[in-house]
């Protein structure tokens, strides 16, 4: 890309490419501020074997997980570089128990929900992880927020995206007008336009669920599976691609067309993956792309979570596979 059409991300969220968005100065802030806390992150991450950053950071979360030192590192670049925009009422993090209040010297109008640093346990294989985020507007009229601040429909979302740390780093986003996509060009610090209104191929070949837990799922979800291996619903057999990194499968999956899965199963009622801050902002993405992702029977935009940490079933990704997995899951309902 010459110098001459350099599109850095501020330009991008100021400029006319997006028509009657409101707030446009305040989103272009907020935004500076996830771009710095990716761009912290990004350097934690390709530091970390030079500052004995790997590992475990000897905790766990509230989903009893361990936390690994670079989870950490990336949730304190988030809460900070957030708070410093002044643009956010409050936040939900994947690392913290509960709602992030900011001071109200510091208040702003939107609320921030991320997952800072998403498939951490691939971090010291050197396999690519991501940074989730969703911005919604505030519902509180005062200052005191509450539930109904963050327990949304994903519908109400007016912003959301990922950054993936990967062989490049990029900033995938969407403002409910297309998505687009930016690459860190490390020698300005600046994420610079680089894919303009992506959107997903309507049919794919390749599927991407994690078949160690077929002995758990149900019958819709195994024998969607059996069929798109087999080719017996009449299409070649799919290619099966699981890198167990939710950014980067479903990255993959934006750019090369197919359906991601983490569904439902005996050993998971409510999948694994949580709403605010995994499926919610990854399904507007894919929407927005022209793609679909449902729980198998509704949109998963139309689902309200009743709690911040509250996980759903989620099949994303080109529109007619995901539609032929609801058909599965509906001749199941009869
Ligand atoms: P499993 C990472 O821990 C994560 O939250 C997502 O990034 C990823 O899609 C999923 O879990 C992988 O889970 O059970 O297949 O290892």
């Amino acid at each position: 890309m010459s110098s001459n059409n350099l599109i850095t991300l501020n330009r991008w969220v100021l400029s006319d490419t997006h028509k009657d968005i409101g707030f446009k100065l305040e989103l272009a802030n907020l935004l500076s501020g996830i771009a710095l806390a990716c761009k912290i992150t990004n350097n934690g991450i390709k530091r970390a074997g030079f500052e004995q950053n790997f590992g475990l950071a000897g905790i766990t979360n509230v989903h009893s997980e361990d936390v690994k030192k670079l989870d950490i590192v990336a949730n304190d670049a988030f809460k900070m570089a957030l708070k410093s925009t002044r643009e956010v009422f409050c936040m939900v993090s994947e690392e913290e128990d509960s709602i992030i209040p900011v001071p109200e010297s510091q208040s702003g109008n939107f609320v921030v929900t991320f997952d800072p640093l998403d498939g951490s346990s691939n971090l010291d294989c050197n396999v690519s992880v991501g940074s989730i985020f969703a911005i919604w507007p505030k519902a509180s009229t005062d200052h005191s927020f509450s539930n109904a601040d963050v327990l949304r429909k994903g519908r109400e979302m007016i912003a959301a995206g990922y950054a993936l740390y990967g062989s490049a780093t990029m900033l995938v986003l969407t403002l409910g007008q297309g998505v687009y996509g930016f690459t860190l060009d490390n020698s300005i610090g600046e994420f610079v336009l680089t894919h303009v209104e992506m959107r997903i191929k309507s049919k794919g070949n390749i599927y991407s669920i994690n078949e160690g837990n077929s002995i758990y799922w149900d019958k819709a979800t195994s024998e969607y599976v059996n069929a798109i291996k087999s080719g017996s619903n009449g299409r070649s057999p799919y290619s099966s691609r699981y890198i167990g990194s939710m950014v980067s499968d479903v990255h993959r999956t934006l750019l090369y067309g197919g359906i991601f899965m983490y569904p439902a199963d005996s050993k998971s009622p409510n999948g694994k993956l949580r709403y605010l801050y995994e499926v919610g902002p990854l399904s507007f993405i894919m929407e927005q792309a022209g793609g679909k992702s449902s729980n198998g029977s509704t949109p998963c935009l139309d689902i309200v979570p009743n709690s911040i940490h509250q996980r759903v079933p989620v099949f994303m990704g080109s529109h007619d596979c995901v539609t032929e997995l609801e058909s599965f899951h509906q001749q199941h309902k009869k």
